[in-house]
């Protein structure tokens, strides 16, 4: 398999911590690709030039990183990343959503705050902040369970982007219990295999 890569994605440390998580990382290529600068070989795989894009060996492109987690875990026998009885199932898909829409609006923010600054994209700034701090604090009411799936992954990913690109606005005070389960989740090996570096 191939994976169009970017190494400081979360989405991208989602799918490797899946992969990690399902003994499937080293038969995934790591291609390292710049999607903003939109490379040939990653639009001919996907036209919405996003990392990360997983090519099966089938050579079928997948895209985004929910369904490349999905089939992952479709892959082998092994504990499900994507729990099958409707409860955690239910459990696991609401915060893998909650999780995406956190990185969704922190990388948004990002690229924004590289920018030059005008009055409507530090509006969009501060819509994209009060969603994370929304969903932090329903996180935070509701925390993660300890197991390995697509949820918690996706919770670990997410926090560990914050910190990685937003360290200079601390989460944990107003999410303790959240930054608790996050510090004793990190540990999994796919999570400290995985972490963000630079
Ligand atoms: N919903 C997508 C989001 C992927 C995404 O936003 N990737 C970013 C890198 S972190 C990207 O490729 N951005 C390039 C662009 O949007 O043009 C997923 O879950 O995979």
């Amino acid at each position: 398999m191939k994976l169009f890569y970017s190494a400081a994605s979360p989405f991208v440390r989602k799918v490797m911590a899946c992969a990690i998580a399902r003994d499937l990382h080293e038969r995934i290529t790591l291609v390292t690709t710049n999607p903003h600068e939109s490379p040939p070989d990653l639009l001919a795989a996907n036209p919405l030039s996003r990392v990360p894009c997983l090519v099966t060996e089938d050579g079928l492109a997948l895209f985004d990183s929910p369904v490349i987690c999905e089939y992952l875990d479709s892959r082998e026998d092994g504990i499900p990343l994507f729990p099958r009885t409707s409860g955690a199932r239910w459990l696991a898909l609401r915060q893998q959503a909650a999780a995406d829409g956190i990185m969704d609006a922190a990388v948004a923010r990002r690229q924004d705050g590289l920018r030059p600054q005008e009055a409507a994209r530090t509006a969009l700034m501060a819509r994209n902040k009060a969603a994370v701090d929304r969903t932090l604090a329903m996180l935070e009411a509701d925390l993660p369970h300890s197991a390995v799936d697509i949820g918690t992954i996706s919770v670990g990913c997410a926090l560990g982007y914050l910190d990685f690109r937003f360290a200079h606005e601390p989460w944990r005070p107003a999410a303790p219990r959240l930054a608790a389960w996050f510090e004793a989740f990190g540990r999994e090996p796919c999570m400290a295999r995985t972490a963000p570096k630079g």
